[in-house]
């Protein structure tokens, strides 16, 4: 898994801000009622615990500290644990928390200590990200259209998303392997390509997106020919794959944030149901 960095957390409360505001405009919900339409839940003063982790690569600067800021700005009540791995986890447990929050290199999981609930952070951000550009108004309802570049651990339960909400999918990844399992609805976690649902994305056809969803770790990914003037770009990929220079000639919105987007709706996905 690509690790975040300090830096990529610099701006990372702004950025929180920012999208929440931007989603609710496209989709008529703040980030948090989203969440709580998406699982049906409800946040009912839960205590959050945060435990820091060291092992693998370790502690990542500002990363505890934008799981506090998420927690805390969409009212919830969080604490960051003062010890690190097991006892930090012992230390939530007895300091009373509902709720833990723990990433280590290969998992970033939130526990609901009392119901048993576990959500991961991949699953999680792919289905919120893929969910805010399924509550986007389709002028046309029958055009269901959506491009979707990068079939990993966080693009492929966006595709679930995608389907449950009948959407024709079109599929790109850079690993051809992936790509034909995804389209041959097989292999690891692929959602069955129902009716011939998704299908590769082809450059050369001249196909324009309203609606575009990408998680890759690479930049650029986004290439000029599938945008169209106003596009909505949903990506938790981080770097960005659109450039700055497309991004302005084609007017894109873009909604993408390093951490706490993918973090509310684990929260949301571990409460107790509405
Ligand atoms: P992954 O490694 O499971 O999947 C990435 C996929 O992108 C792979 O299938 C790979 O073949 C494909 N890919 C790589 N370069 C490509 C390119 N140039 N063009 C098209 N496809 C390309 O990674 P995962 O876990 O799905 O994460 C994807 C991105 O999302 C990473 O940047 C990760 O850091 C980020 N992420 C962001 C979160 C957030 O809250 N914003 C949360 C979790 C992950
Ligand atoms: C959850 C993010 C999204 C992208 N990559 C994932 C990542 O960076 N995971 C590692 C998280 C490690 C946290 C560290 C700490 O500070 O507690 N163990
Ligand atoms: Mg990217």
């Amino acid at each position: 898994m690509a690790l975040l960095t300090p830096d990529d957390l610099q701006n990372m409360t702004d950025a929180l801000v920012e999208n929440d505001n931007l989603v609710c405009t496209l989709t008529g919900l703040s980030l948090d009622r989203l969440c709580a339409d998406i699982y049906k839940t409800e946040k009912k003063n839960e205590k959050i615990a945060i435990i820091p982790v060291t092992a693998g690569c370790g502690i990542i600067g500002r990363f505890s500290e934008s799981l506090l800021f998420t927690v805390q700005h969409f009212g919830m009540d969080g604490f960051i644990t003062k010890n690190t791995d097991i006892a930090g986890f012992y230390e939530a447990v007895t300091s009373g928390a509902d709720i833990i929050l723990m990433a280590d290199d290969l998992a970033f999981v939130a526990y609901n200590l009392k119901s048993q609930k576990i959500a991961h952070n991949q699953i999680c951000t792919g289905r919120v990200y893929a969910e805010i550009l399924c509550r986007m108004p389709t002028p046309d309802a029958a055009a269901k259209e959506v491009l979707v570049i990068g079939l990993g651990k966080v693009g492929t339960p966006a595709l679930e998303t995608f389907l449950d909400y009948g959407y024709s999918i079109s599929v790109f990844d850079a690993d051809s392997r992936r790509l034909n399992e995804v389209v041959g609805g097989s292999g690891y976690r692929c959602p069955p390509n129902s009716s011939g649902k998704i299908k590769k994305y082809d450059p050369n056809a001249g196909c324009k997106f309203d609606k575009i969803f990408e998680a890759t770790p690479a930049a650029d990914t986004v290439p000029e020919c599938c945008l169209t003037n106003g596009s909505v770009l949903s990506t938790p990929g981080i770097p960005c794959g659109l450039s700055k220079t497309l991004q302005e000639k084609y007017n894109v919105k873009i909604v993408q944030e390093p951490l706490g987007i993918g973090t509310l709706s684990m929260l949301y996905a571990v409460f107790d149901k509405k």
